[in-house]
């Protein structure tokens, strides 16, 4: 194949790198209404404490997608809820089973994020992008869309655990919703998609290193809540989540690109523990 071939099929890569989905995921943070609940006889505290850790034990052994409570560190709220699930119908039903539980009573929102665990395919991407371009096959023709759903097909079946798992087990979560930059001067969506996948690969490098410390779940958000991703973190020792982060703001799509919203850092509250939680 001539140079000019070449380049010319390069330059009509699409820019949208292809994304496969896993679980739905809502984050709900809640302030407890203290002095409300002070005010209830102990009977009465220990009934309510009952039935929600009665709802709160199934839905962490949900089989389709499970939940997991935390109670947060600082002003931001109190608790935060974790649920993960197969569609919006089944979180939209996990929402309302919460608050329709006489606990919901004694509970606040303070903020939500609503997001869907994404895998993003940079690399598998390029290669299936390139090669339809060499074979001359016209991005968004009905043989280019067949070609990519049995890339993304083969890709979901080897993720599948990546895109549902089960909620890690882990003492510490940091949870925060982040932006790429779009600025007049830096801005993420206007690079080749060839020179993101490579910063994206450099990402995944350093991230690679903290593999046995943290987990992380990416969840996109673009269309469902008011920032891009959802970045979800959990480790045994808070200490990883400052040291990773920190490693990654020096890493290029990091230090130029990144843009964060508020961090929620708690601590995992088993539904067995909801009463001492309480009720001390
Ligand atoms: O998932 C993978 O292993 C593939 C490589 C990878 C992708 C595609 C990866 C690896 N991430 C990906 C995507 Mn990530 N990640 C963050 C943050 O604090 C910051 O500076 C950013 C917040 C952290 C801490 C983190 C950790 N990652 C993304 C995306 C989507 C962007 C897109 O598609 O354009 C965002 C916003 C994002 C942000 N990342 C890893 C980690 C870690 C620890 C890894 C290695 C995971 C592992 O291999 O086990």
């Amino acid at each position: 194949m001539s140079i000019a071939r070449t380049i010319s099929a390069t330059a009509a890569l699409p820019e949208v790198p292809l994304t496969i989905e896993g679980y739905s995921v809502l984050h709900q943070m809640m302030r407890i209404r203290w002095p409300a609940w002070r005010e209830l006889p102990e009977s009465k505290q220990r009934e309510i404490v009952d039935e929600a850790s009665n709802l709160l034990a199934a839905m962490e052994q949900g089989s389709g997608g499970q939940s997991a409570l935390y109670s947060l560190l600082g002003h931001k709220g109190d608790l935060m809820l974790v649920h993960f699930r197969e569609s919006f119908d089944a979180l939209n039903q996990a929402e309302l089973e919460l608050a329709r539980t006489r606990i919901g009573d004694y509970l606040e929102p303070t903020t939500s994020y609503l997001s869907v665990i994404e895998l993003g395919l940079y690399e598998s991407t390029i290669k299936t992008y390139k090669s339809l371009a060499e074979r001359g096959i016209e991005p968004h023709s009905d043989e280019w869309k067949q070609e990519i759903e049995s890339t993304l097909a083969r890709q979901r079946e080897a993720m599948h655990s990546r895109l549902y798992p089960p909620m890690p087990a882990h003492r510490y979560i940091s949870f925060y919703p982040m932006d790429r930059r779009r600025g007049e001067d830096k801005n993420w969506y206007t690079l080749p998609i060839e020179e993101r996948q490579r910063q994206m690969n450099e990402h995944g490098l350093i991230g690679r290193r903290y593999a046995g410390e943290v987990k992380q779940i990416i969840s996109g958000s673009i269309g469902f809540d008011d920032w891009e991703w959802g970045v979800t973190l959990f480790a045994d020792d808070p200490l990883v989540f400052k040291k990773l982060i920190y490693e990654m703001r020096f890493d290029e799509v990091s230090a130029v690109y990144a843009l964060f919203g508020h961090f929620y850092i708690g601590l995992r509250c088993p539904a067995s523990d909801l009463g001492k939680l309480l009720s001390g």
